[in-house]
């Protein structure tokens, strides 16, 4: 059978993202769900990478079997878009999705072009659903889906409990994705592949559904598996893209082990705590003389009332000191911070001369966001502005704000600036810690500042968040050139369209 797994575009082209500027990472889930069916066909074709018109060619041309595509809550209408065209273009196709969001809020999808919603973890529901539509197209029984059978009736089936061991489940298939190799990037660390090696997080922060999603259980792969799937990237930078890579001691002692007898040389980041960090030294040192380069962490606030209210379990003083170790050992650190919407401009002058006291090569402000499926949405979904998923990007406040919105982007566009100091005396550090690396690098750093330059003035321009928001309230058609997809309609009920009125 002919399968095409399909990465969608997340925005429409100009706008902010990760993706544009700072973090294209691999489709590691369509990689891991391709390596679960190897007996078929598959193709992968990842949209941010490709030509808008070629999804269309592909269909048009290949005859896929089977369509499927992943979303996150942000990519939710690029995603259904990718089925309706797949429907519309070949109506026998089976359409599947899968991923975070359809996971977390299935009935968005229930759609006559999704034939299939997988929840959870897709290998095993994948790898079976496959053998029935090849079979009997009778795909009851097979836990964790939810479908449509062909009078249109939507069955849903037992929840797939996530417990399979990750060394028990196919290395993703890589091999699926050689035609963009090198072009996946985090900031100027390019060509960078990208794998995952642990699911679940032991923490439960409320803005957060990684412990929700996968079942307040941890899973991790085992340090032999991890430096396999190291020593077999072509690449010589890997992000290790696990929420939470820094829990395991052992496994990570291992891991340093492994690297060290079979004298692997990677580059990698990865995404840590800094409480961790503060509380491991040693352990720190060990994984930089490891290659460990830099770290992504949720520094998320300067003040301890907001650290706890988030229920991040973690203190300022925490941050400062892992900050410090990053330093020193070279591990340039990338930080998530959270803004509030209901702060005032003394709250953004806190958070920015915070941010200055510390070394933070790349500073992302986000914007405190209820992400369904969090406790967090649960707590605040009737004051929700819109339900517009495009405004879901950690970008644009989706509850009021205490500032007049115009006043608050501006405090929040300010940003780019702001925290320069922060970011010089970064850089200047990694210079001096890594100066064979930095010098590899060169090329791609001033591609780097190349694409981030553009996107810089966006983003110290405040009116373009207000443009977004506007080009969102006027409809369909402002910003795109896909008619397939299924925005929600300047009709539909959104309280911050009616606000606006
Ligand atoms: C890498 C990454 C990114 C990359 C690209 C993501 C991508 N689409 O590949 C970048 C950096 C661009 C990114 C951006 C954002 N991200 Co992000 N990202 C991740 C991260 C760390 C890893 C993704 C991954 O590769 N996972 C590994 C695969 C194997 O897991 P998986 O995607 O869940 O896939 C499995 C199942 O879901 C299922 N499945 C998934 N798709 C499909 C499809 C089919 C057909 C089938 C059968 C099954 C299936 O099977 C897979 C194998 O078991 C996840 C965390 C996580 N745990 O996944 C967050 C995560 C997906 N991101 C998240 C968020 C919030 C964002 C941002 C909005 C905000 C931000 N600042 O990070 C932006 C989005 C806006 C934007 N575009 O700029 C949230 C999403 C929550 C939600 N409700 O959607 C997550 C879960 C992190 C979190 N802590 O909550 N992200
Ligand atoms: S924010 Fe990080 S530490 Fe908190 S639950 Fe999510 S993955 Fe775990």
């Amino acid at each position: 059978m002919r399968i095409l797994l399909v990465m969608p575009t997340p925005f429409e082209t100009g706008r902010l993202g990760l993706e544009n500027v700072v973090w294209l990472s691999e489709p590691v889930a369509l990689t891991s769900v391709a390596a679960s069916v190897p007996e078929h066909e598959v193709r992968i074709l990842d949209l941010r990478l490709e030509p808008e018109d070629m999804l269309v060619k592909t269909l048009g041309e290949w005859l896929p079997d089977i369509v499927g595509t992943t979303s996150m809550t942000t990519d939710a209408y690029q995603a259904k878009a990718v089925l309706r065209t797949a429907k519309q273009v070949l109506p026998s196709a089976l359409t599947v999705i899968g991923g975070h969001h359809p996971t977390l809020c299935p009935d968005e999808f229930d759609c006559d072009y999704v034939d299939i919603i997988v929840q959870g973890e897709g290998e095993l529901t994948f790898q079976e659903l496959v053998a029935c539509h090849q079979h009997s197209g009778d795909y009851s029984g097979i836990d964790g889906l939810c479908w449509r059978d062909p009078a249109g009736v939507r069955h849903i089936e037992r929840k797939r409990h996530q417990t399979v061991a990750l060394d028990d489940l196919p290395t993703p298939n890589r091999g699926l994705i050689k035609q963009y190799q090198g072009r996946y990037f985090f900031t100027a660390v390019q060509p960078m592949a990208s794998i995952f090696t642990s699911r679940g997080c032991s923490f439960d922060c409320n803005f957060c559904a990684i412990w929700e999603f996968y079942e307040r259980r941890v899973r991790y792969l085992s340090a032999k598996g991890i430096a396999d799937q190291m020593q077999a990237c072509d690449e010589p930078y890997v992000f290790v893209l696990d929420d939470n890579f820094l829990v395991n001691k052992k496994r990570i002692l291992a891991l340093c082990d492994e690297l060290e007898t079979r004298n692997i040389k990677k580059y990698w980041m990865t995404q840590g705590r800094c409480d961790w960090v503060a509380d491991n030294p040693e352990i720190m040192r060990r994984l930089a003389d490891n290659g460990l380069v830099g770290l992504l962490s949720g520094y998320e606030s300067n003040d301890e009332d907001s650290l706890k209210a988030l229920r991040k379990k973690s203190t300022w003083d925490k941050n400062i000191r892992a900050n410090e170790i990053m330093a020193e050992l070279g591990i340039f650190s990338t930080g998530i911070f959270m803004v509030r919407p209901d702060w005032t401009v003394e709250q953004f002058d806190e958070l920015y001369a915070y941010i200055n006291t510390l070394m933070v090569g790349i500073p992302l402000i986000t914007i405190l966001t209820p992400l369904p499926g969090t406790e967090l949405y649960r707590a605040k979904k009737d004051q929700l502005v819109t339900h517009d998923h495009r405004l879901f990007d950690l970008l644009h406040p989706v509850l009021p704000t205490r500032l007049p919105r115009e006043e608050f982007y501006r405090q929040f566009s300010r940003s780019v600036d702001a925290v320069k100091p922060s970011i010089r005396r970064s850089l200047a550090n990694f210079r001096r810690k890594h100066p064979k690396m930095v010098l590899k690098l060169i090329p791609n750093i001033l591609r780097f500042y190349a694409r981030t330059f553009r996107y810089q003035a966006m983003h110290r321009d405040y009116r373009t968040f207000l443009r977004d928001e506007e080009g969102l309230l006027v409809g369909p058609g402002a910003h795109l050139s896909w008619d397939a997809i299924d925005y929600p309609s300047a009709d539909e009920p959104d309280p911050l369209r009616s606000a606006a009125k």
